[in-house]
């Protein structure tokens, strides 16, 4: 070993001998020699040296070429490092500041590029064009996150879906950062330090992570009423999403459009997937958690790199002053939402998400998303939450990347041209020629100079009023919209969101807090409060919070609110597992392959061993995933493609008897081949709709693309 490595150096510095250039790696490779064939049975291998010639040169930050990547400069064979290797240093100092410091919401995210095509123009409502120029790809950069979790934390946690949408338009970037449920906690962006201190870990402890569920959030909830609306969201199946391909997505607040004339529209964005909506059952979740943390990433990054594209409908709900006006709540206040069968979606255009990223850090991390930005046509309203946000992402961005030039950033830069006054600054990319910095000037004949007719103008809107410290009464109702929500709900989403109240409120270990959320619920319905107070274990009456609104129980329940009163019947992009052991019918997985690529679902065999199972007819069914780390919480549907004396072996496994049960309990549609008896009666399946034995794998596919089987879960299920 020691001679063959020679060998290559000695080649090494023979070849770049012919490069004037590397003069100074051979002389280096001749000086180190001594030192080098000591370490050639350690880990200087020859594999990591430009044996070949077919890798470019490893190079030092300013282009240097690197002679030696694996052993510091010492003095002597065994004595201390030399603070003269630079190249040790650098390297090390640069490891040193690799981390930026995370968002301090939605820390953990992931991004994708795409485009958006707009189909129907807005002519007349807003003069943006991207509102009017029909058919042209406007590129997107998109990153969907979590709120409350750190970095590192789990995608499946039960939480607000981040749905970001940076537009790099002719006219300049737009921002649209949203999130997946359309409404908020809050009314007023002075509150959201302490919302967010409080969902976040608990500040002594430094824990719980990425979980609503603890002392310090519900105490601050149920000092909130404002919060309940998005309570009641928050604790749906919106907070579990299947995949981030299969989310809604909202700008929330009440946006305006600006037409040529100056006229303005009330606009709420919304974004709606191709795939429809799916969520997760919360037992599904916190496994899912554990069998995967990078569940959702993993999923939509899968997609992406298939070709199977994610794509939404991008929709507006246009409104003018004299239809805000009409209802009791205030459009301005964003714990609010108008149904859509009162004001319905019309779709503008179609956003598709078809590149993965390149590098994380570079762009996902890096991508800098501030309300601020708009295009001239797009403009603000007052909501007393927007105003605030308009100035924290700026803000959050510069200490996030350092400097007042992260626009610069590739990621962020926008994809028309840049002229401005703004000069200098922490890592300035761009070369600023001339000598005219200020304005207005008379030295630099192309200088860049505003333009009123092009540029952004804010609508003017007539302002009165003393200047104070106030919450305006049209605020004031925060049940009704709550109450309206959870009675637009299925039964199913009703049990869910009862269920989820009792898990959250179960952790939490003071019971004062608990009580006084059950006190803010009794003023949405008694109903919902007795049910949770009984899942509580809760003695004694509920005592309902002090409320000076009461609820309005007449608003029309809103079917548009509901995910399974609207699911898609379709098991595209979904995912089956197949479970096969020693002695199963290839044909079976073959036909099950064939039928879900058909479907355009995705398809992965699990077996006992990842190598494969040997197959009935004596030959290797090769496996995708092993059995314990593919539980069945991975897939929407699963097939026990088992022989009798493969289901009996099985039987003795609990991971596989796991997998079968959770599948059953988790109301999922399971396939099984006749033999795999033994097996689902390990694991208590009990036949219904949901149970298909021995049918072919198109019967299969097209019952699970159905959904789930609902009546099974008060079988299965004694939570609520
Ligand atoms: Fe954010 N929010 N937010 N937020 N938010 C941030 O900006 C903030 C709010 C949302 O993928 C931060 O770049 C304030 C509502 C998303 O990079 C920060 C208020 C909605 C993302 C910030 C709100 C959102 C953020 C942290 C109350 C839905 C991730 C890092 C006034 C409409 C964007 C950053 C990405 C991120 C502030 C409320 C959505 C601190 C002050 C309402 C999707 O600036």
């Amino acid at each position: 070993m020691a001679d063959k490595t020679r060998k290559s150096r000695t080649e090494i510095a023979n070849k770049d001998a012919a490069k004037p250039e590397n003069q100074d790696v051979k002389l280096t490779n001749q000086g180190q020699k001594a030192s080098l064939e000591d370490h050639t049975t350690g880990n200087a291998g020859e594999t990591h040296q430009n044996a070949g010639g077919t890798h470019p040169p490893m190079t030092a930050q300013t282009g240097a070429i690197i002679s030696d990547d694996e052993n510091s400069l010492r003095a002597g064979r065994r004595g201390p490092t030399l603070l003269e290797d630079h190249l040790l240093i650098e390297k090390i100092q640069h490891f040193d500041h690799e981390r930026i410091p995370e968002r301090i919401v939605h820390a953990r995210g992931f991004g994708a590029h795409g485009y958006f095509k707009l189909a129907t123009p807005l002519k007349g409502i807003s003069r943006a064009a991207i509102f009017n120029e029909v058919g042209v790809e406007v590129p997107v950069f998109v990153r969907f996150s979590t709120v409350a979790g750190n970095e590192g934390s789990t995608d499946m946690a039960r939480d607000v879906r981040g749905f970001a949408v940076k537009f790099y338009t002719k006219e300049g970037n737009w921002d649209l950062v949203g999130n997946n449920i359309p409404v908020f906690f809050i009314q007023d962006a002075i509150k959201f330090p302490d919302l967010v201190h409080a969902v976040k870990q608990e500040p002594d402890r430094g824990f719980p992570q990425a979980a609503s569920a603890h002392d310090s959030f519900w105490d601050f909830a149920s000092l909130m009423p404002e919060a309940t609306h998005m309570l009641m969201w928050a604790m749906s199946d919106r907070a579990i999403p299947r995949s981030l391909r299969m989310i809604e997505g909202f700008g929330v607040h009440t946006y305006r459009l600006i037409n040529e004339e100056g006229k303005a529209t009330f606009v709420k964005f919304h974004w709606r997937p191709k795939l429809g909506m799916q969520s997760v059952v919360w037992d599904e979740a916190l496994k899912i958690s554990g069998a995967d943390p990078d569940f959702h990433r993993r999923d939509l990054w899968n997609a992406i790199a298939e070709g199977n594209f994610p794509e939404w409908e991008f929709c507006v709900q246009l409104f003018d002053e004299d239809f805000a006006n009409k209802f009791d709540f205030d459009v301005l206040d964003a714990t609010k939402l108008i149904p859509e069968e009162i004001l319905p979606l019309k779709v503008v255009g179609t956003m598709v998400l078809n590149r993965n990223v390149d590098n994380f850090f570079a762009e996902t991390e890096q991508s800098a998303f501030c309300v601020r930005n708009i295009v001239p046509g797009v403009d603000f309203s007052n909501d007393p939450l927007l105003q605030g946000r308009i100035f924290s992402y700026l803000d959050t961005q510069i200490t996030r990347l350092g400097g007042p030039n992260f626009n610069q950033i590739p990621v962020n830069a926008p994809k028309c041209p840049v002229m401005h006054m703004q000069r200098d600054g922490h890592m300035q990319m761009s070369l600023q020629k001339g000598r005219v910095n200020y304005s207005p000037s008379s030295l630099q004949a192309d200088s860049p100079r505003p333009d009123p007719t092009k540029g952004l103008v804010s609508y003017a809107e007539p302002m009165q009023g003393s200047k104070m410290k106030i919450r305006s009464e049209t605020f004031a109702d925060h049940f009704s919209q709550a109450y309206q929500f959870f009675y637009s709900q299925t039964e199913t989403e009703q049990n869910h969101i009862i269920s989820a109240f009792i898990f959250e409120l179960s952790k939490v270990e003071t019971k004062a807090v608990r009580e006084r959320m059950v006190g803010q619920l009794a003023n949405v319905d008694s109903k919902i409060a007795t049910r949770v107070a009984a899942g509580l274990g809760m003695q004694g009456a509920i005592e309902p919070q002090p409320t000076t609104v009461k609820v309005r129980t007449d608003l029309k329940p809103s079917p548009a609110l509901s995910i399974l009163g609207k699911a898609k019947k379709t098991f595209e992009g979904r995912k089956v597992g197949c479970l096969i052991a020693d002695g199963s019918d290839a044909g079976v997985v073959q036909s099950l392959r064939s039928a879900a690529k058909k479907a355009n679902a995705d398809f992965a065999v699990v077996a006992p061993k990842v190598g494969g199972a040997v197959g009935g007819d004596g030959k290797v069914i090769e496996a995708d995933m092993q059995l314990a780390g593919a539980a069945s919480v991975l897939f929407d549907a699963v097939y026990v493609a088992v022989s009798d004396q493969g289901a009996k072996t099985l039987a003795k496994e609990a991971a596989a008897v796991g997998w079968v049960h959770d599948a059953f309990a988790h109301c999922k549609v399971i396939g099984a081949t006749a033999g795999a008896k033994p097996l689902l009666d390990a694991a208590g399946v009990v036949a219904d709709a949901g149970v298909v034995v021995g049918g072919d794998a198109n019967a299969f596919l097209s019952t699970a693309a159905n959904g789930r089987i609902w009546d099974r879960e008060p079988k299965v299920k004694t939570t609520y």
